[in-house]
């Protein structure tokens, strides 16, 4: 799938902005056929946002299940004879799709694309009404899983992940138009050799027989460096420059449909960022070199908007990488919006980039351990059904994110249990799955403290140890010295496996303004203290090839004992201001200050 584009050929309207929008509490707007007038009792939502605290009612912030949205358009006069078609960047957590009466598309997961063509339901010039059922459920077959309890308040939805499940329409919606015949998919491989670059692609149409593709190459001054004809084959760039970390240099890659006649059918334009990425032994390399990982765990999630994306605030939060020498960042806990991975591929900011597999593992809640009353892998609980929904995350991902140089590994799973049987069974297809998917990433899984080394099961998969630590915080808590010794112990376990390890997570939950002399846990200098002990380790540890906080900002939760406010492991605010924590990191990452 294409993610839409302007071109020479295809055009794109934007559907963002108030959309009628009401609540279904009792699932029967699909019976009772809400698509087919406009929503009765709706109140306006904004898209993209989440819709839970753009409200004042607590039932809305916290309901869970039928949720509609619609919108009235006009199709573009100008998209007669044109291929027209829908797509949503992402709707939370599954949605159903009507345009005017028609049922267009049905999408599991709340993070990746889907779209469906829709020239036989619209007509150019004339006004369609867009009508979507959101569903916001976490069931054992969601990734992220969740369960709805019964209590005698009624019903709850629980789930394991540390992050407040907002939903809604996150991310643009799009109506555009292309010809009949039309590029449906690119991929692009690139090589060095040399002082030279290699661009390997493959290209897949529809409706284009007798049609040719031709592909030019395009340096960032619009130069044209190479061209070649043919759905599929390899490009040399003679002196290539290179896209590296810190230096977000692309190419442009078009690649055209050519008619019979010498016509252009279709034109797509493709950045490309000439890298390449491998692990050795306990290295891991881009571009041949070793490299060696700043930053942070992310979340999308800003007041207000939750997890609507902002261009705003994209430009704000990678201001603030740069500002303290982060190079790279993981999409914890699910896949970001596009925009985000074409920032970070023009920005040279590396990427970690994750599944929504978070909380399948019954022995954490909400960031506090204990049992919670379930197996993680059962027939009953996250069972083969689960892990087909899994397979396909993983394939959504792979062929959304696929041409971006920014991602240099996949991160299949958050803290999954990982030391049994199970775990083992469950996970063992999904790594081969992910590699036959992309053979030019490495692949890994982010282990939890509750699998320490050597209990794990899962990470003999992983091309790279990603390991998320709290020792100082939720073991050995506010006594550094016995954490030190703890975690390093530990971590020279890990390392004598021979592979890359990356600290995908260390922090204190810390308030902002509460400051001890004493470096007590929650001030800003145990804070600061915490990740110096952190640092040490990791300094004394040759296969630590990364250090990413958690986390980069403050984020909204659930509520429990642990939480105020919500989780307080950001280096930054919620609103993006530093903590002390942030200038000390950027002491020890800035090389250049
Ligand atoms: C973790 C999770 C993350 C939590 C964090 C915490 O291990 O991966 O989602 O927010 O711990 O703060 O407890």
């Amino acid at each position: 799938m294409l993610r839409p584009q302007d071109t020479a050929t295809r055009e794109r309207k934007p559907l963002t902005g108030l959309w009628r929008f009401r609540l279904d509490p009792a699932g029967e707007g699909r019976s009772a056929e809400w698509f087919k007038r406009p929503l009765a009792g709706a109140a306006e939502m904004a898209v993209p946002a989440s819709f839970n605290d753009l409200t004042a009612d607590p039932a809305v912030h916290d309901y869970f299940g039928d949720l509609w949205y619609q919108t009235t358009m006009r199709v573009p006069r100008g998209w007669n004879g044109q291929r027209i078609v829908l797509h949503f960047e992402s709707a939370t957590h599954r949605a159903t799709a009507w345009v005017n009466d028609a049922e267009v598309v049905s999408h599991e997961g709340g993070y990746t694309p889907f779209e469906a063509e829709v020239t036989e339901h619209v007509r150019a010039g004339d006004e369609a009404r867009i009508t979507v059922l959101v569903n916001n459920t976490l069931n054992w077959h969601s990734i992220p899983p969740g369960v709805i309890e019964d209590t005698p308040d009624g019903k709850r939805q629980v789930y394991w992940h540390d992050f407040f499940n907002y939903a809604g329409i996150h991310r643009p919606v799009w109506l555009y138009a292309t010809g009949s015949a039309h590029l449906t998919d690119i991929t692009v491989v690139t090589g060095l050799d040399g002082s030279d670059g290699t661009v390997g692609y493959t290209t897949e149409t529809s409706g284009a027989e007798g049609a040719e593709v031709r592909v030019v190459l395009r340096d960032a001054e619009g130069t044209e460096v190479a061209r070649a004809t043919g759905g599929s084959g390899e490009l040399t760039v003679q002196d290539v420059h290179r896209w590296a970390p810190g230096d977000g240099y692309l190419y442009d890659f078009e690649v055209q449909l050519v008619g019979d006649g010498g016509d252009l059918l279709d034109s797509y334009h493709q950045g490309v960022g000439v890298r390449t990425v491998a692990v050795d032994g306990t290295r891991f390399l881009i571009n041949g070199e070793p490299f060696y990982f700043t930053g942070f765990g992310k979340h999308e999630d800003i007041a207000v908007i939750g997890k609507g994306h902002s261009d705003a605030f994209l430009l704000r939060d990678f201001e603030l990488l740069k500002w303290i020498g982060a190079n790279s960042f993981r999409t914890s806990h699910y896949p970001y919006a596009e925009a985000v991975l074409d920032y970070a591929d023009r920005q040279g900011i590396v990427v970690i980039d994750e599944t929504a597999a978070v909380g399948l593992n019954m022995g954490i809640g909400g960031g506090i351990f204990g049992g919670q009353g379930y197996t993680t892998f059962s027939p009953e609980t996250v069972n083969d059904q689960s892990r087909e929904v899994h397979a396909q995350a993983i394939r959504e991902l792979v062929a959304r994110d696929k041409n971006h140089p920014s991602v240099v590994l996949w991160s299949i799973a958050n803290e999954p249990e990982s030391d049994t049987e199970g775990a083992e069974r469950y996970f063992k297809p999904l790594f081969d799955l992910t590699r036959q998917l992309d053979p030019t990433r490495p692949v890994g899984f982010v282990n939890v403290l509750l699998a320490p080394y050597p209990t794990c099961r899962v990470s003999q998969f992983g091309d790279v140890l990603m390991l998320n630590r709290y020792y100082g915080w939720y073991v050995h808590t506010g006594d550094l010295e016995a954490a030190e010794r703890a975690w390093e112990e530990e971590l020279k376990g890990w390392a004598s496996e021979g592979k890359p390890i990356i600290i995908t997570e260390y922090g204190a939950d810390t308030y902002p303004g509460l400051h001890a002399l004493m470096a007590q846990p929650w001030s800003e200098e145990y804070q600061v203290a915490y990740l110096d002990m952190n640092h040490r380790v990791f300094d004394r540890i040759d296969a630590v090839v990364g250090e990413q906080v958690w986390a980069f900002a403050d984020f909204g939760t659930t509520s429990g004992i642990m939480r105020v406010g919500g989780n307080k492991k950001g280096v930054f605010t919620r609103d993006r201001e530093p903590k002390a924590a942030a200038h000390a990191l950027r002491r020890r990452w800035r090389k250049d200050l």
